[in-house]
């Protein structure tokens, strides 16, 4: 009876240290137990043993369970997870190494990851995942071939080859752009390419522009030429442009060179580099981008009127008869020039002065007048008197070369109002096809 007593004692005081060991009751279990021990106590012997041992389990048991529960590390959690509007979320446990799972519902598309884990450090894995209306790529807004890709809160294109842009709107340079030469292989080089942090780094020399794909990269030239063909700040060149593989070069017509800065021309002058072929009796006149070889005739005899070359470009008047009026009107001196101009020079533009020079000793005229008498293309000139003795040809239209175009000024002397003399310069202007 007494066993039975103690036993159910020791069944009563471990029952009430198991379910109490958690709240961490020590001291409620061992009351609990002396309390039931006391009430029942025939035996001595067998009651100590019996209590001895419901105390020891008491004791250490609640400890134990105890200790267990307060030492063991607490599993991390991870903060709560709601569904997704218009989802649904599967997985209610927030403990580290669990998994959450998302769907949408019908007409929505999941954007973002699927299945979030709680990880070691009470973070979920990815990004909050959302339901999206499945009609975000519906209006089609990737042009060009380009496919509309989800992204959260936004969508993107993914361009086809040679497209790019938010809506693969641009061209791309994989597509030989129209300065680029590309259908001689002299124009093209490999790409020099090194590893950089495991990326692929292609570059090109100087010169050159990168094309065609990523894998399959090529080093294009750029040509200068048509890139800089309509700069404002003028072009490259002042005549022709020469694109060569990674540079380019200026050029020059016939009968010009390259100046030193490398874009100008400058015509060759043959006459005085005696690179003419002028026969004897005629005098070289250089002209833009050639020459030319001229022997300039006196006005033919008439009446009373001969005149006789005193020089290359001069003619004189022989004298006249002491009675003939018109051989004193006539010129007394004609002269011939010629002027090499470029094509569309600005205008007016002064090319010539006539004056006159009294011989020492001897008074001057006092009175000059200058007009156009002849020529070929009287309207584009006016002569004016640009002080008291000199007058000036001015062209007042641009010349468009090439062209040859004549004029004939005179120059009549006077003395108190009495006509001295005249004068006759011939201007034969040579305009090259080039405006340098
Ligand atoms: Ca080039
Ligand atoms: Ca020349």
């Amino acid at each position: 009876m007494l066993f039975v007593h103690s036993l159910l004692s020791l069944f009563l005081s471990l029952s009430l240290s198991l379910s109490l060991s958690l709240a961490h009751s020590l001291f409620l279990s061992l009351s609990c137990s002396l309390s039931f021990s006391l009430l029942l106590t025939p035996s001595w012997s067998l009651f100590f043993l019996t209590h001895f041992l419901s105390l020891v389990l008491s004791f250490f048991l609640p400890f134990f369970l105890s200790h267990y529960m307060f030492f063991s590390p607490a599993p991390h959690t991870c903060p709560a997870l709601e569904a997704p509007e218009h989802g649904r979320k599967f997985g209610s446990k927030f403990f580290t190494g669990h998994e959450v799972h998302f769907t949408c519902s019908q007409g929505y598309h999941l954007v973002g990851p699927a299945t979030r884990l709680c990880q070691e450090d009470g973070t979920w894995s990815g990004a909050n995942a959302i339901c999206k209306d499945v009609s975000e790529c519906a209006s089609n807004p990737c042009q060009n071939g380009g496919t509309c890709v989800e992204g959260i809160n936004q969508y993107k294109c993914t361009c086809p080859q040679n497209w790019s842009g938010s809506h693969c709107q641009h061209q791309t340079q994989t597509a030989p752009p129209e300065w680029s030469v590309t259908n001689d292989p002299a124009f093209s080089r490999r790409p020099r390419c090194a590893k950089v942090d495991h990326a692929q780094h292609c570059s090109c020399d100087a010169g050159f522009h990168m094309s065609g794909t990523s894998d399959n990269s090529i080093c294009q030239d750029v040509n200068e030429c048509e890139v800089y063909k309509t700069e404002r700040g003028g072009q490259l060149c002042v005549y022709a442009c020469v694109n060569v593989p990674g540079s380019y070069h200026c050029s020059c017509p016939q009968g010009y060179r390259l100046l030193s800065d490398g874009r100008s021309c400058e015509d060759v002058d043959e006459c005085l580099t005696q690179q003419h072929n002028c026969s004897h009796g005629t005098t070289c006149i250089n002209t833009g981008g050639t020459f030319q070889c001229v022997s300039p005739e006196c006005p033919r005899p008439y009446a009373n009127v001969s005149y006789v070359k005193t020089s290359p470009f001069q003619c004189e008047r022989n004298p006249c008869p002491m009675d003939s009026r018109s051989c004193h009107l006539a010129a007394k001196t004609v002269s011939f020039h010629y002027l090499s101009l470029p094509s569309n020079l600005q205008t007016p533009a002064t090319l010539f002065r006539m004056a006159t020079a009294s011989a020492p000793g001897r008074p001057g005229p006092d009175s000059l007048r200058f007009s156009i008498v002849g020529g070929n293309a009287r309207s584009l000139f006016v002569m004016q008197r640009s002080d008291r003795q000199t007058g000036e040809l001015i062209l007042v239209q641009p010349l468009q070369g090439p062209q040859e175009v004549n004029v004939d000024m005179d120059m009549a002397e006077y003395a108190e109002r009495n006509f001295q003399a005249k004068h006759v310069a011939k201007v034969h202007i040579l305009v090259s096809p080039y405006n340098f």
